[in-house]
């Protein structure tokens, strides 16, 4: 069986494809200027310095490329961002707009011909629009309109569990606080969001072990580490502003453990174009090593760390292990131990791809280091054993003590800005009993308990006719998530899509029956919602919580705020139903927080706490006093099997992954320009080993194609094979491109991840 092929859409811009070579650093001169000239070229030279000013300022706008966090108020530069923050900022403050003729002049049929890159580029948003049953065309409706069109529908269904909730991490607290109140009250916990394809693995392997699915580090925690590993991370392109981080820990002496298939230019060296040394090329050396590991060796890498720790403390008891820590604050130690002893070091190489004196050399590291700051991200967390991994990372921090103790700690770094405050509000699928009692005593009524629909399930349910009505706050579904032909026809299957967004996307293309676009206010512009300035609240990566607030006039007078939209939906749905101050809250945002206030934990007196400069931090009993919150009241030691996947002959693991012009599925423009890649998307770096054996040359073009034991052939066409430096077997792409792969299937064990970062697949001549 095969499902049909997507007739790739590609940019007339792909025909000039170069590729050149491999940058050894990220930043520098070329950042400032790249930002500058796009930010310039979206939204002319005043609007540029406006907005770029207040960038991560106390008074000004939390950016929405990264949920890195701020450094404290008065260590803040005048220029507190990074290259890829100014993309974001210049792709929302665009000139161009995307209004009624657009849509008159575009059929929904000539937008699927579409490139997301070409669909975005095109504006912003201006005002609602329907694509009514059997329409060819999206037409302009008025607010209250669409408002009735969702309520209708919504209150036809048979059941509340026949709706799905989606957020993409960029909505503000308020928003979700709110989203996930309406979907509550309705009467269903499918709360599907972008979290579920992201750091699902971090939040499930920390919860189980540390009792709360959060990092355990702040800022100056990383500045005072003596050892700092980046696993499955590129910090260059992703995280610009943790280089900075980075920076200042080396100068306070730390080392750095790299661990990663490909040499990312972001983990060797850093320009800072903040300082001299940075803008002249001199920089900082970052990676003091690096080990090429081969995709998802990771597992098994952690464990031979284990073994060499027990057997360097067997050598010199009491200089390795933190028994006191281990002793007062840990359980399921000796079964961890014994476990780790009987290690196949075989296995480990075969898995890992690394010499054992190589793995010596940085357990080393390991352990001449008393403050040890673990990071990792998307390389770590989308494999189908990511929260065996992470718990893996655990299991040596715990041996250590490295939790709880300032420069050292757990520090999984997120993706969309606020994908954590989402959570903690709320958006989850599988919202804890807790949480849904506070809720319900605060707001009169009875919450659903059943638990919800995931991203994955909520395509199945679609596609299996379970689901009817999708509403997406923010983000783009369709592109986002795994096996786009499967998810592109589930959400064709529903009754209703809408789409509270700022820029058109695949998702606005791929429509239900009826389907509906929202057009809301970006971070950077002025929410004047109920006739008065509003702000929003956001929390980072490292737990901080703090106010933002636009500046920017918005890109049509028609635009509405997400939480005025979300009270739009909920008082055109549930009417009077229950005692719920809709309007109350879609006037004055402190409402809203008087009542997070109230309901999640960590938040009391949340409306006054984010009137302090900088915000505030959320409690985090692991970090602040060593207790954990686990069910037994102990951090837990865990056992994992390491398993080597073996791929048949001929086939490669694909790992998905972004280029430096993207956030996400927004594709800013078509370079790579740290892996030498220009003017094109759809290329593969693969080994000169893997070239060599299978018979191709760099600069072939090869159709990719993706066999799973469901027996469906999947496959996406036209890609150029890049030589590049990444092991033997392992092979990238970028995303979103290569997402119609990825069976909806294939998942990470216990959290439900699509394995972005393992697919395998053949080449075919194209
Ligand atoms: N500019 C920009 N910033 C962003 C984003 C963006 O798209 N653009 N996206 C945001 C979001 S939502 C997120 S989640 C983050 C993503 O941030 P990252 O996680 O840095 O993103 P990816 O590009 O997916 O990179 C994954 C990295 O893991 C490595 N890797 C892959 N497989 C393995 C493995 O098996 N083991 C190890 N050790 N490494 C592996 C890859 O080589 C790559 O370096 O960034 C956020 N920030
Ligand atoms: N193959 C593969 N797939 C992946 C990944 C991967 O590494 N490989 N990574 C996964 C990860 S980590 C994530 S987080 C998801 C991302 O999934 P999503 O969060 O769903 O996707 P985005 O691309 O971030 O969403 C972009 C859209 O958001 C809308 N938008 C932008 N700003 C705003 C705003 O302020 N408000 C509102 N309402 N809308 C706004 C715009 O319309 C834009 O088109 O993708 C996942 N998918
Ligand atoms: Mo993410």
């Amino acid at each position: 069986m095969s499902t049909p092929p997507i007739d790739p859409p590609v940019d007339a811009e792909e025909a000039n494809l170069a590729v050149g070579k491999q940058k050894r650093a990220a930043a520098g001169l070329p950042a400032v200027r790249v930002s500058l000239t796009r930010a310039v070229r979206q939204m002319g030279v005043a609007k540029t310095a406006r907005n770029l000013l207040k960038l991560n300022q106390a008074e000004g706008f939390d950016c929405m490329s990264c949920a890195w966090p701020d450094p404290s108020p008065e260590h803040r530069h005048t220029a507190e961002f990074c290259e890829n923050g100014a993309k974001a900022v210049a792709w929302e403050g665009t000139r161009s707009r995307v209004d009624r003729e657009f849509f008159r002049a575009h059929p929904v049929s000539d937008l699927q011909t579409r490139t997301e890159y070409w669909l975005e580029k095109q504006g912003r948003l201006t005002e609602p629009m329907v694509r009514r049953p059997g329409g060819t065309h999206y037409e302009p409706l008025s607010w209250e309109d669409a408002f009735s069109i969702i309520g209708a529908e919504l209150t036809a269904l048979d059941s509340p569990d026949e709706a799905l909730f989606y957020t993409s991490g960029r909505a503000s607290n308020e928003a979700a606080f709110v989203y996930q109140l309406f979907a509550r009250a309705f009467g269903t916990n499918n709360l599907p969001d972008c979290s579920n394809m992201c750091h699902e693995s971090t939040s499930v392997g920390l919860a189980e072990t540390i009792g709360i699915g959060k990092g355990s580090v702040s800022l100056q925690d990383l500045h005072e580490a003596e050892l700092i590993v980046i696993s499955g991370q590129n910090p260059g392109t992703n995280h610009p502003r943790m280089l900075s981080a980075l920076e200042i820990a080396k100068k306070n002496g730390a080392k750095i453990l790299a661990i990663n298939p490909l040499r990312e230019a972001g983990l060797l060296k850093f320009d800072n174009p903040q300082n001299a040394r940075g803008l002249t090329g001199l920089g900082t050396d970052l990676a003091d090593r690096f080990l090429q590991i081969r995709s998802d060796g990771d597992l098994a890498l952690w464990q031979a760390f284990g073994l060499l720790l027990l057997e360097a403390e067997d050598r010199t008891p009491g200089t390795v292990a933190d028994r006191d820590f281990i002793s007062r604050h840990t359980l399921g130690y000796t079964e961890w131990e014994k476990n780790v002893r009987n290690l196949d070091k075989q296995k480990v190489l075969e898995a890992t791809g690394l010499e054992w004196s190589e793995i010596e050399a940085a357990a080393d590291m390991l352990l001449a280091s008393k403050r040890t700051v673990h990071c990792w991200a998307m390389g770590i967390t989308q494999h189908r054993n990511a929260v065996a991994t992470i718990k893996e990372f655990v299991n040596v921090a715990l041996f250590q003590g490295m939790i709880g103790k300032p420069g050292a700690g757990l520090c999984p770094v997120r993706g969309h800005s606020n994908v954590q405050g989402d959570r903690t509000m709320g958006i989850w699928e599988k919202a804890p009993d807790t949480f849904l009692d506070a809720l319900g005593a605060e707001f009169g009524f009875e919450p659903p308990r059943e638990h919800g629909h995931d991203a994955v399930a909520s395509v199945q349910a679609l596609r299996d006719g379970r689901a009817k009505v999708f509403i997406g706050l923010g983000g783009n579904f369709v592109a986002a998530m795994s096996d786009t032909a499967v998810t592109e026809a589930a959400m064709r299957k529903a009754s209703l899509t809408v789409h509270v967004s700022t820029k058109l996307n695949r998702s606005h293309v791929t429509t239900g029956r009826t389907a509906l676009i929202l057009p809301t206010l970006g971070r950077t512009e002025r929410d004047l919602t109920g006739g008065r300035e509003q702000r929003v609240t956001v929390e980072d990566s490292m737990s901080a919580v703090h106010a933002s607030r636009g500046r920017a006039t918005p890109a049509s007078p028609m635009l509405r705020s997400e939480v005025d939209i979300i009270c739009g939906i909920a008082r055109a749905t549930l009417g009077e139903r229950h005692d719920i101050p809709w309007a109350e809250f879609a006037q004055d945002y402190d409402a809203i927080r008087r009542r997070i206030g109230r309901v999640v934990p960590g938040c009391e007196a949340y409306a006054d706490k984010i009137e302090l400069r900088g915000g505030f931090v959320l409690p985090h009993p692991p970090r602040d006093t060593r207790t954990f919150p686990t069910k037994e009241k102990k951090a837990i030691f865990s056992v994992s099997p390491v398993e080597v996947t073996s791929v048949p002959e001929g086939r490669l693991v694909l790992q998905t992954l972004r280029s430096h012009d993207q956030f996400n599925t927004t594709i800013y423009g078509l370079d790579d320009r740290y892996r030498g890649i220009h003017s094109g998307r759809r290329v593969v770096f693969v080994s000169a080993a893997d070239l060599n054996e299978l018979g191709f040359r760099d600069g072939d073009t090869v159709n990719l194609v993706s066999e799973w034991e469901d027996g469906v052939t999947r496959r996406a066409d036209a890609f150029r094979l890049v030589e590049y430096s990444t092991p033997k077997g392992c092979i990238a792409a970028y995303y979103p491109e290569t997402n119609p792969l990825i069976p909806l299937e294939s998942q990470a064990i216990a959290s439900g991840t699509p394995t972005s970062k393992w697919v395998v697949v053949r080449f075919e001549r194209a």
